[in-house]
Parts: C-alpha cells; structure tokens; sequence
C-alpha cells in the first residue's frame, strides 16, 4: 500500500509539473484528492490492514495529501503570477505621451450678442423674461392693438398652426404676457426666436432674433425712452455715438419712432457703407405703449403709462461684425464661426 501511495504521489507531482493552467489544476485537485479521488480510493483499502501497520500507513497517506496540496498551491501561484504578468505587458501605458486634444467650442456670435445687449440692459435695472414661441394669436396680435385687417396677421407672412395657434412673429407676446401677471412697475427685457414667412435672402430669414424691452409705471415718458435709447447704443457701440429718432407707426405704441444710429464704418462723416448720410438705418424701433395696450392687460392708461423698444439681434451682429449675408448666421459653417 505505502508503494501504492509512492507511485501514486510521483504521478501527482509529475502531472503538476506538465500543468499550464488554472482550470486544469483543479481537475488534478479533484482527480487526487477529491470524494471519489484516487487517495480516497487508496484509503479505502485501509481495512485490510494490521493494526500496526495501519496509523503508519495512514501517516505516509497524510504526508502525500499535504504535499499534492502544498504543490497544487504553489502552482497555481506561478499561473497567476504568469498570468498576470501577460496582461501587464500588454497594458504598457506611456505617461510621457501626450493626451488626447478634445477641441474646446465658444458661444455662437449671435447668442454671444444677445448675451451683450441683454447684460446692457440688465446694468440699466432691466429683468430678463422669456416666453413660449408658439403663441395663441390673441397675445400675438389682439392684445397688441393689431387690426384685424393688418397684413401681418396674414397666412403668407405668418406661420399659422391653427386659427388660434401660431409661432410667435416677435417677442411683444411675452411683455403681453409679464403685464397680464404682474403689477407695474415693469422693467423687462425679452429676446429669443421669432419667425416670419420671409423669403430667405441676405437680410431676411423665417427665422430670426428680436429683443424687445418695456418699461411701465407712473409718470413714464418719451424723455425717459429717448435716455435709455442713447444710454444703450453708446454702451454698445461707444460714447461718440449719436441717435436719430424718426416718426413711424406701429399698431402696438403711439406716437412711434424708427432709431438710426451714427454708421459705425464712418462715425457720421458719410461713407459708401452709409450711401453718404453718415447714419446706420432702421436699427431700432421704439414708442409709448399703446394705451389700449395698457387696458387689454388689466393696466389703467390714466394712472400709468409706458414705453417700449425692439430691435432685430441678426442686424446688430451683422452690423457689428460687418456681416453681408445673414445666412451665414445659420448654416453653422465652422470656417465662418471660427473667426469668432
Ligand atoms: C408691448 C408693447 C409694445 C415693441 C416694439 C418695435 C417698436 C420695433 C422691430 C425692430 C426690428 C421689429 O425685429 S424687427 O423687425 N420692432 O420696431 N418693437 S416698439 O413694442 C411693444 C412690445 C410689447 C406689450
């Protein structure tokens, strides 16, 4: 028997030297020293034995037992160590070299000018407001005193979603909507998107950028509209520019006035970007609000009154950066936006 344990233990040793990997050694575990394993086997012919030779015999068995076990252990050390080194040679990472460049984007200049006039106004006391762009046609139209008739209100220059519903042609219906919900003293600004059913071409797009500001309390004046009109184009555009207020009509502010600011090519002094009259044409509109404008909101026009302006943001940016096409706004080219 103990010569059967010799061979037995030699065959071990041997097949766990010729053992390459992790999976195999735990089926040498079982084939040895498992249950039904062959030392098992060997232990069951224990019986037959003297009594002498039995604790002996039982010892030489112990003494294999533990030296398959202390030789499958270190096996399966040298494996995982083998292994591991396998994976740390294929994951060889060089510090030194350098790191992926992740391009960093800027704001587009649009929304970096809206952003401009919009910390203008803000320095001037103005809160920002904003509203929904699909609109009810009443806070686009009706409540802003437009006549039934009025040529804006027709399906070819405005985007209709039912008779009721449309997208908003200017930013006018979130004032509307301010006024409805608040009490004067009102100070606000509102810019965003509008859309208009324009053909597109270099100055004209279905959709473009207004901002629109109003201002309603006691005692407001076209002094008062006159002096935030100049404070806000001299922080814009610099102190050395003048304004030029020129009589016009607008359904929602009587009287009403057309802005012409100095030409920011020539300062004034007339040159062919202004066809000679030193002026920037048509940059802002502006007025007093309307008094039914006033009622339509729950606003008594015998106790206040108000001004209020808009302007289109696509011609500011175009006029400040000198921009001849205002497709170039939208087609997100980034040979054109990079210059920015
Ligand atoms: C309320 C009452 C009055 C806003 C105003 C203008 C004049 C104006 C144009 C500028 C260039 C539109 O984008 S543009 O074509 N806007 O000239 N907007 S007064 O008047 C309001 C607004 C809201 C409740």
């Amino acid at each position: 028997m103990r010569e059967l344990l010799k061979i037995m233990k030699e065959r071990a040793l041997l097949e766990l030297e010729n053992t390459n990997k992790l999976e195999e050694l735990e089926q040498l575990r079982i084939k040895f020293l498992g249950k039904k394993g062959e030392l098992t086997q060997v232990l069951r012919g224990m019986g037959s034995l003297s009594s002498e030779e039995r604790p002996i015999v039982g010892q030489v068995a112990n003494e294999v037992r533990v030296l398959i076990e202390n030789g499958i252990e270190k096996v399966k050390e040298k494996l995982k160590e083998e292994s591991k080194n396998i994976k740390l040679n294929a994951e060889i990472l060089d510090i030194s070299m350098p790191g992926t460049q992740i391009e960093k984007g800027h704001r587009h200049p649009l929304i970096g000018v809206m952003e401009e006039l919009e910390n203008i106004f803000m320095s001037m006391g103005f809160s920002i407001v904003q509203g929904p762009e699909v609109e009810t046609v009443y806070n686009n139209f009706d409540a802003l005193n437009s006549p039934e008739n009025h040529p804006s209100r027709d399906p070819s220059d405005t985007f209709y979603i039912t008779d009721d519903i449309l997208l908003r042609t200017h930013t006018s219906p979130v004032q509307i909507r301010t006024m409805k919900e608040n009490k004067p003293p009102l100070r606000i600004v509102s810019a965003g998107r509008t859309f208009r059913f324009d053909d597109v071409d270099d100055t004209h797009s279905p959709m473009f950028h207004q901002l629109e500001g109003l201002v309603v309390d006691k005692n407001i004046t076209m002094a008062n509209l006159k002096h935030t009109i100049d404070m806000f184009i001299r922080e814009l555009f610099g102190s050395q520019m003048k304004t030029r207020f020129r009589p016009h009509y607008f359904p929602f502010t009587e009287p009403s006035a057309e802005v012409d600011v100095s030409c920011l090519k020539c300062m004034g002094k007339g040159c062919e970007a202004c066809n000679g009259t030193g002026w920037s044409m048509e940059l802002l509109g502006c007025g007093m609000v309307h008094p039914n404008v006033l009622r339509n909101c729950g606003i008594d026009p015998e106790i206040y009154s108000g001004f209020a302006f808009g302007l289109g943001v696509d011609r500011i940016a175009m006029v400040k950066y000198g921009i001849n096409n205002i497709r170039l706004l939208f087609e997100n080219d980034m040979r054109f936006l990079n210059q920015f």
